[in-house]
């Protein structure tokens, strides 16, 4: 079952699904699963399997179309704030060893102060490093306005953790408009706008305020999950807009897909059906 959200457990299987997508004129971002590690051992090794998978794409001359996506709580952020930097460094180091880049996820709303800090030393050295951006969170529009300058790559997403109401729009209709408040700033500034969502009605918004603020096809990108309306990534890049598929891979699947049940009936609706037919 989890196969269906998840490419396998190891970089060969992770290489495996970059060769297929690619091939489908899709691009990738590849990320290792954990979160939340509490201990420097495993916070190192997420680091070498990044490195790993990194050293085996470079052969593959892919260059942006493959990049990787990182959770700093998979590589020490809840023990230290500068472990997680350091780390963060060296899979940004092996990135642009492999011609490629580092989009950072965003977490639980207690991290972004931190992810946000650790974003802007990681850009001194290494500008085109991105970030996730949570529609839901208050604060975002905010962040989202400081962020909109010339080579800032954000994603912009829905969010995907259970926050208090004190931190974060509750309700599916103010999640929406947030969003869109969001996705104005974001075509409308002068980053680069990755739209990572599979909601029809925001991927129609999209389209249009890109003709709005005059943004070619190659001005900003779509973004989905592997294994999820896959068919609608395929319709998108043939219809010529670039389109990113979210990858994980790993043995560390319980949180991802947990969070994947939460947050789309059509996921759970697959999962019932999968274990009804065993
Ligand atoms: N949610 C987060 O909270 N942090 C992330 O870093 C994050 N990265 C995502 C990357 C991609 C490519 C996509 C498609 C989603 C990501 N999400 C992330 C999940 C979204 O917040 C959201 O839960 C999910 O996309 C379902 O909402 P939808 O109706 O827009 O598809």
């Amino acid at each position: 079952v989890v196969d269906r959200f998840v490419a396998g457990e190891d970089a060969g299987d992770a290489l495996s699904a970059v060769q297929r997508l690619t091939d489908a004129r899709l691009s990738v971002t590849l990320d290792h699963l954990g979160e939340e590690t509490k201990d420097t051992r495993a916070a190192a090794e997420t680091v070498k399997a990044y490195a790993t998978v990194l050293d085996a794409l470079r052969p593959l001359g892919l260059g942006g179309r493959a990049e990787v996506s990182v959770k700093l709580s998979a590589v020490g952020q809840a023990l230290d704030h500068s472990l997680a930097l350091d780390h963060a460094r060296e899979i940004c180091a092996a990135a642009r060893e492999a011609g490629t880049t580092v989009t950072l996820d965003m977490e639980d709303h207690t991290t972004v102060d931190s992810t946000l800090s650790i974003l802007r030393t990681l850009r001194e050295d290494f500008p085109s490093t991105g970030v996730a951006i949570q529609a839901y969170l208050f604060r975002s529009e905010a962040d989202l306005r400081d962020l909109s300058y010339e080579g800032s790559r954000v994603r912009l997403v829905k969010g995907a953790y259970a926050e208090p109401a004190s931190v974060a729009h509750q309700s599916k209709i103010e999640v929406d408009k947030a969003y869109v408040r969001c996705l104005r700033i974001l075509m409308e500034g002068k980053g680069y706008p990755m739209v990572a969502t599979h909601d029809d009605r925001l991927i129609s918004i999209t389209e249009l305020l890109a003709d709005r603020n005059g943004r070619e096809r190659d001005g900003f990108e779509y973004q989905m999950l592997y294994g999820i309306r896959t068919d609608k990534q395929e319709a998108l890049a043939r219809a010529g807009s670039s389109v990113r598929v979210y990858v994980p891979y790993g043995d560390d699947w319980y949180g991802y897909f947990m969070r994947r049940l939460a947050e789309r009936p059509a996921n759970v609706a697959f999962f019932l059906r999968s274990l009804r037919s065993k």
